[in-house]
């Protein structure tokens, strides 16, 4: 029986079927990834106003061995739900023990609260918040007097804590449609670079989408160490590649491309030292007006570092000059056996403790559990 071929084309119409076949499904996948991992962001195109007119280093003007670098495997971040539990055994405290010892030892005296009020000092808690919490206690004790020692010092101690402080990132919704930008100081060294890292993974974990700004350019190295931590995650990082460029006009830059791109978080990183602390402020200061051009910061984060103690917070206080500070990132709490510190960052700054880095691994900043920090202080 004759079988009808004429629907099978020739040779060249079966090539352009196989090839058109192709290019839709290729269309249609790369649809499908778009939406479920964001595309590359394009450039933004050079915008010549007064602001970004000296950011002329910026983005557009990437030296080729720059752009010539093999892009790094994008990685996924840990989602953030669990990190604190996961890290807190890195809370090495000691003075939670201490306390207990001091409690075991039934009524106090008078020389154990002295002791106690040395050990809460000892484990950087300040003077505020240690009479704060010494007089928490006796309260708790006077109305309680057989109550469970361990019970009411942690009730007194997450009083100090405050769990009812906004400690979310106000930084919106995802697909809320709006820019967010957060800028983020603090002195040298305590984490700022690595805290921007870090929170660029914690917001691409969220699915949002988002762009860093590298305004230190006091050190040549620091734009390269934020690129390296935007490439991680596949966020862009505007930066400048010239030494003493204009960190206002890098954040202003940044802003811009964030806008252009219609990301929802801007992040921007900023230098801790200059010659003076005048020089430094004038600059942040600076910074903060410019990107409030754009989108006026929602989060003013001030990076400490746990280690450093109350000197950390002496220096801590002049940033709260440059822009109401809306939240503490607090550092290094790994290397410290006195958490106390976040205690006396609280009631000292008048600011909520919003994360903790416990670790120099990318994924090991979480956000701040009152009940959890208290009960690894207490070493439950
Ligand atoms: N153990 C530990 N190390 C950390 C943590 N956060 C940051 N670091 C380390 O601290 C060092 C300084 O971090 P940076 O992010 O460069 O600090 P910075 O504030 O940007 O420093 P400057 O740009 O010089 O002002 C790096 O070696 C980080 O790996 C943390 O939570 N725990
Ligand atoms: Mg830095």
């Amino acid at each position: 029986m004759p079988v009808d071929i004429s629907w099978i084309p020739g040779d060249s119409d079966l090539l352009v079927t196989i090839v058109a076949g192709l290019v839709v499904i290729g269309g249609v996948g790369a649809a499908l990834l778009g939406r479920s991992r964001k595309a590359p962001p394009r450039e933004a195109p050079p915008r010549r106003d007064d602001a970004a007119a000296a950011a002329a280093t910026t983005v557009e003007e990437a030296p080729e061995e720059a752009l010539e670098e093999a892009a790094p495997a994008v990685e996924t971040p840990e989602a953030v739900d669990h990190r604190f539990g996961r890290l807190r055994r890195r809370v090495g405290t000691t003075f939670g023990q201490s306390l207990l010892a001091i409690f075991r030892r039934g009524s106090l005296s008078q020389d154990d609260w002295d002791e106690l009020e040395e050990t809460l000092l000892m484990a950087d808690v300040g003077a505020a918040a240690t009479d704060e919490l010494l007089a928490d206690l006796k309260a708790r004790l006077k109305a309680d007097p057989d109550g469970d020692p361990r019970a009411l010092l942690r009730a007194a101690l997450l009083d100090v804590v405050d769990p009812s402080l906004d400690r979310s990132l106000a930084l919106g919704a995802p697909g809320d449609g709006e820019l967010h930008s957060a800028v983020v100081v603090g002195v040298n060294g305590v984490g700022k670079t690595t805290t921007v890292g870090k929170l660029a993974r914690v917001l691409v974990a969220e699915d949002r989408s988002v762009v860093l700004g590298a305004a230190d350019t006091f050190r040549a190295a620091a734009a390269d160490q934020l690129e390296t931590w935007g490439a991680r995650v596949g966020v862009p990082v505007v930066r400048a590649y010239v030494d003493g460029a204009d960190p206002a006009s890098v954040a202003y830059e940044a802003a811009d491309r964030a806008r252009t791109d219609a990301a929802e978080v801007l992040l921007v990183d900023t230098a801790g030292r200059l010659q003076n602390k005048q020089g430094l402020m004038d600059e942040l200061g600076k910074i903060v007006r410019v990107v409030s051009k754009v989108s006026p910061p929602k989060e003013v984060l001030l990076v400490l570092d746990a280690t450093t103690g109350q000197n950390g917070l002496t220096q801590a206080r002049v940033f709260g000059q440059v822009a109401p500070l809306t939240g503490i990132v607090l550092t290094k709490l790994d290397g410290t056996a006195k958490g106390g510190i976040v205690l006396a960052v609280q009631r000292e700054l008048g600011v909520p403790v919003k994360f903790v880095g416990l670790g120099e691994g990318a994924d090991d900043l979480a956000p701040f559990d009152p009940a959890g920090f208290v009960d690894s202080l207490l070493g439950d």
